[in-house]
């Protein structure tokens, strides 16, 4: 497991995606205390961090000699800081390796989409893995959004992401400068790893570290990785401890829960993946303190799940591909994890398990696991949950593979029982509000008495991206003939993450709402899966 750290100006403005016209002024904690997030994320059990050095907004955390928009003219330690620097330095201290997130988009450099720009973050990159010692890691997020500042130009820039950012080049660059570091790319040239297509948490049942070197990469590669495959390119499924990346007030009590967490770990971890956990760094410059201590018990209860291997009292014999795990007795258990030898390949494609209860054979399946019973590919690590049994016998039984099977660890486990301990991001339904649609685009919501409002929130459809609202206005009205404008902007990364989203404005007394969708993620009608009015 490695945590994510995401930390910009966007903190400060409240957003998911800065424009690129955001005060550096902004950028002033008043505790930023980078050994705080190494401390909470080793004690989370992450091995590493992949920090933001530079978000969409193109504010860099560090002082760079390419650009002005960066921590040196902010107020913080009077622009001499440099976050970068004394987070590499805490990873350092504490013992945790230490990469970077670039964003290749950058909203603010009015090169962007010229050559010049693609300059800029090579130059920028090489600052990042010269100055800082070893870097694991470079993420190069796939998003290229369009429309940003640009230096003052306030336009729309299409890039070519096959061909602009001439990623040969760089890569040559990266091997040179730090040959054990990870490319991490989404859709341009591959890089060593993968995406998982999602940002809620989990990669497909079936996870193949597979994909080809050249050609498309489709969603379901993405997903599942493709068994046959040229290329090893493991998934990493990256997602937040909180709804967003980054930190907002209002989803102080949206923090995951302890049982949607393990649900990821079984998810991520559990499916031949690794897991990147997001922590966002709050306005004052530090881990919240419910994020920290969600992460402390995540770890607790890892630890709690795996403490005993309930093989290490069974009988183990191993007939072909056929292994029995006699307990002798009645024996409780939940979990059964499988390894295998992944220097000699991921070779499994199907495997059975079954239990011996109360003198009868039973079949087990993924509980995880809507279709199928998941008993398919195992990887590096494959997890199985399964209702609490008390089995005196396991069987375990490899059906297919590619060539003959290396598996190199077993084990078996009862874990606690977890319910779910604190709602999650999945909110309850609003209340009943009277809408309609006057235009394709246009939500219309009325009362029959005038509303002192200040929120207005919006869920986006869950399963498709087509009606998903990317740019909104929203206005306001006591008579239906006078309307004032509320708010207007973009709901960043929607699509990727299509979580509630919140829009505040003053204190407005209104009677009609007016909700304008001024662009879709695709299709022409908007969507929502539910609406929320404070
Ligand atoms: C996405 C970005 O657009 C988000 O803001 C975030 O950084 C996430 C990890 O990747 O593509």
């Amino acid at each position: 497991m490695y945590a994510f750290i995401h930390y910009s100006l966007n903190t400060y403005t409240d957003q998911e995606w800065g424009f690129g016209n955001e005060d550096p002024k902004l950028f002033n904690p008043s505790d930023l205390d980078c050994r705080q997030w190494a401390r909470v994320c080793k004690q989370a059990g992450m091995r590493g961090i992949i920090f933001t050095a530079k978000h969409h907004c193109g504010f860099c955390m560090w002082p760079s000699a390419y650009t002005e928009y960066s921590v040196k003219n902010s107020p913080w330690k009077n622009g001499k800081g440099d976050v970068v620097r004394e987070l590499a330095d805490a990873c350092h201290e504490e013992g945790l390796e230490f990469a970077v997130y670039l964003s290749p988009w950058d909203r603010n450099h009015p090169e962007y989409g010229r050559p010049a720009y693609v300059e800029y973050f090579r130059n920028q990159l090489r600052e990042l893995l010269t100055n800082y010692g070893d870097i694991f890691e470079v993420w190069f997020d796939g998003a290229n959004g369009g429309d940003g500042w640009y230096g003052g130009a306030n336009e729309t820039r299409k890039i070519d992401r096959t061909t602009y950012y001439e990623w040969p080049e760089t890569y040559r660059m990266i091997r040179q400068l730090q040959p054990q570091c990870l490319i991490w790319n989404d859709g341009s040239d591959r890089g060593d790893l993968r995406w998982v297509g999602t940002e809620a948490g989990n990669v497909g049942e079936t996870n193949w570290s597979l994909l080809n070197h050249d050609g498309e990469v489709t969603w379901p590669m993405l997903h599942y990785g493709l068994e046959d495959g040229d290329s090893w390119v493991p998934g990493e499924t990256n997602t937040s401890i909180r709804p967003g990346w980054f930190y907002h007030e209002t989803e102080n009590a949206h923090v995951k829960s302890l049982s949607k967490l393990m649900d990821t770990y079984y998810k991520s971890v559990g499916r031949n993946s690794t897991l990147l956990l997001n922590f966002p760094i709050a306005p004052n410059g530090r881990i919240h303190p419910t994020d920290s201590l969600r992460g402390i018990a995540f770890k607790k209860m890892i630890d709690e799940v795996f403490k005993t291997d309930l093989t290490k009292k069974a009988k183990i014999k191993t007939q072909g591909n056929e292994t029995l795990i006699d307990f002798k007795e009645p024996t409780a258990c939940n979990r059964f994890l499988a390894e295998e030898d992944i220097a000699q390949g991921q070779r499994v494609k199907k495997f059975a398990l079954e239990a011996e209860v109360d003198d009868q054979w039973m079949p087990l399946k993924d509980e995880l696991v809507e279709n199928g019973d998941g008993l398919t590919t195992i990887g590096h690590r494959r997890i199985i949950c399964f209702p609490t049994i008390k089995a005196t016998k396991l069987r375990f039984t490899i059906t297919d593979s590619k060539c003959a099977p290396m598996i190199k660890r077993l084990g078996v486990y009862l874990a606690p029982e977890l319910t779910a301990d604190i709602p999650d991001s999945g909110e309850k339904k609003s209340s009943v509000l009277h809408y309609f649609f006057s235009t394709p685009t246009q939500m219309m919501i009325d009362w029959d008495t005038e509303q002192t409002l200040t929120t207005f929130r919006y869920l986006p459809p869950q399963n498709t991206k087509a009606g998903i609202v990317t740019h909104y206005t929203l206005w306001g009205s006591t008579d239906w003939a006078n309307w004032t404008k509320l708010a207007s902007g973009e709901f960043s990364n929607i699509v990727n993450n299509p979580i509630w989203q919140t829009i505040k404005f003053p204190a407005t007394k209104v009677r009609i709402l007016k909700f304008d969708a001024d662009h879709l993620a695709e299709g022409d009608r908007m969507g929502y899966g539910d609406i929320e009015i404070k």
